[in-house]
């Protein structure tokens, strides 16, 4: 049986965008005849009109036995299907302003006045891309101090002017400094948001990417446990179940809860069982069975429910409270369609949890990641994970270089350059830091 799956296997390797393309030798056109090629060709058909196509030049290929040719065939498309995924990628960020990036590509600011409208024209073009007033303006003053002392060396280049703005960006969406995660206990992620945002999808995405990563670090035995603390909606636990299967992660729910007391697992009793509860067992089954990270899914909720930020909150203080520490992260997940509607809910929820960073979802559709960018820089909170589909695979990290390379629209040819002259300012800047800092206890001591 495992030596019939074996072409599937590997073909299902050769797919995964992010493992490296590791073409096997060949299987003998033996195994990869039907019923195998049944079961190749729902998985092609599954993915793409594409994949469907391959299957048919792969399958012709078997036929005619020339297995290696229907292979290279494979890669092709595998070829192809990373370079969509990278476009899919890099398309959710905004799109520059390409009028405003043309005006300062050909500016050489050569005085102070002209630095201050270079930074200008950067600032319109991070407020038209949605950055938001207060994270432009910030970037715009910082920039232009930076630049200034640049002057000394005779006219800016571009290639200092979109540094600047990088380096300046790049800290505007670093993550800010926040307590360690509780030591020497499971690793917990709490992910909250409304309703519908894809909590319980990224729950399942991350819980696959989270395993697939270990087992590429050499750990295949990586234990990941969702806990289904949402037990209010009909259906949420079998939704996440689901997802535990797809990921090859366990799973503790309110039937647990119930069994554990010796009570039956009604769906009635189930839907009583309240989430913190179910929160406390998971915790324990993490600690028993040795799990390297606990996932909790949580109900969908408005911010304005007060009931329900309390039961977060709630489900916060548990986890808290038995790790010692906070949770590694405490996600909030948003839709990235949902722009403004995302700032308010994550201030009003901010104020009962300390939330650590985003997940934003649904950015394969035609929504504008800008805007949600715009919403981290606003809320201050980083953005952590970009959710581009709904299948396992489809959970990127969020790559803030990537982000502000795309928003400066900074080319292949100017990259080297560029990140050249940001390290230059980025040691500038610490430089300054530290001297700032230094004289600061300098003027504490005389105080004293
Ligand atoms: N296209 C796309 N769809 C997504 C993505 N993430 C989630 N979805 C879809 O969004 C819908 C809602 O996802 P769920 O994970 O159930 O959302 P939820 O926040 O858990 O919803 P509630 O539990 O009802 O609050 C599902 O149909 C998902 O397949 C994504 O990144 N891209
Ligand atoms: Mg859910």
């Amino acid at each position: 049986m495992l030596l019939s799956m074996l072409p599937f296997l590997l073909l299902l390797l050769c797919l995964s965008p992010s493992l490296p393309f590791l073409l096997p030798p060949p299987p003998s056109p033996a195994l990869l005849a039907p019923p195998l090629s049944a079961n190749i060709f729902k998985f092609l058909s599954d993915k793409t009109s594409e994949g469907l196509t391959q299957l048919t030049t792969i399958a012709s290929a078997v036929a005619s036995g020339n297995a290696t040719a229907g292979l290279a065939s494979v890669k092709e498309y595998v070829d192809q299907e990373n370079e969509i995924l990278r476009a899919r990628v890099q398309n959710i960020f905004p799109r520059p302003e390409l009028d405003l990036v043309e005006e300062l590509r050909k500016t050489r600011p050569a005085s102070p006045e002209a630095v201050e409208a270079a930074c200008g024209t950067l600032k319109t073009l991070l407020l038209r891309s949605d950055v938001g007033t207060a994270a432009s303006d910030l970037v715009a003053a910082r920039m232009s101090k930076s630049l200034l002392p640049l002057l000394e060396d005779g006219p800016l280049k571009y290639s200092d002017l979109l540094a600047a703005a990088k380096v300046h960006l790049l800290a505007t969406l670093a993550p800010p400094p926040r307590p360690p995660p509780a030591a020497d206990c499971v690793p917990v992620y709490l992910l909250m948001g409304a309703n519908g945002m894809g909590k319980t999808t990224t729950i399942g995405k991350l819980a696959h990417r989270l395993r697939k990563t270990a087992a590429d670090l050499g750990n295949p035995d990586f234990k990941v446990l969702m806990c289904a603390a949402d037990t209010y909606r009909a259906g949420a636990v079998a939704q996440l179940q689901v997802w535990a299967e797809r990921a090859g992660a366990d799973i503790v729910g309110p039937a647990d809860v119930l069994l554990g007391l010796g009570r039956e697992a009604t769906a009635e009793a189930c839907a009583a069982v309240k989430p913190g509860t179910v929160v406390y067992k998971a915790l324990d089954r993490a600690e028993e069975g040795g799990y390297d990270v606990l996932l909790v899914d949580t109900s969908g909720r408005l911010s304005t429910n007060t009931g329900l930020t309390k039961e977060l909150a709630k489900i916060y203080d548990i986890i808290e409270k038995r790790l010692g520490g906070p949770p590694l992260e405490t996600t909030l997940v948003l839709d990235a369609s949902q722009g403004s509607s995302a700032v308010t809910s994550s201030a009003t929820w901010g104020k009962s949890l300390p939330i650590t960073s985003l997940a934003l979802t649904k950015l394969d559709g035609s929504s504008a990641g800008g805007s949600c960018v715009g919403v981290a820089a606003s809320c201050g909170i980083p953005v952590a994970f970009v959710g581009v589909g709904e299948g396992v695979d489809d959970l990127r990290e969020f790559d803030a270089g990537v982000f502000v390379d795309s928003l400066l629209d900074v080319r292949e040819a100017e990259r080297a350059e560029v990140n050249a002259r940001v390290e230059v300012l980025r040691t500038a800047l610490l430089a300054e830091r530290e001297k700032e800092e230094e004289e600061a206890r300098e003027a504490a001591s005389n105080d004293l």
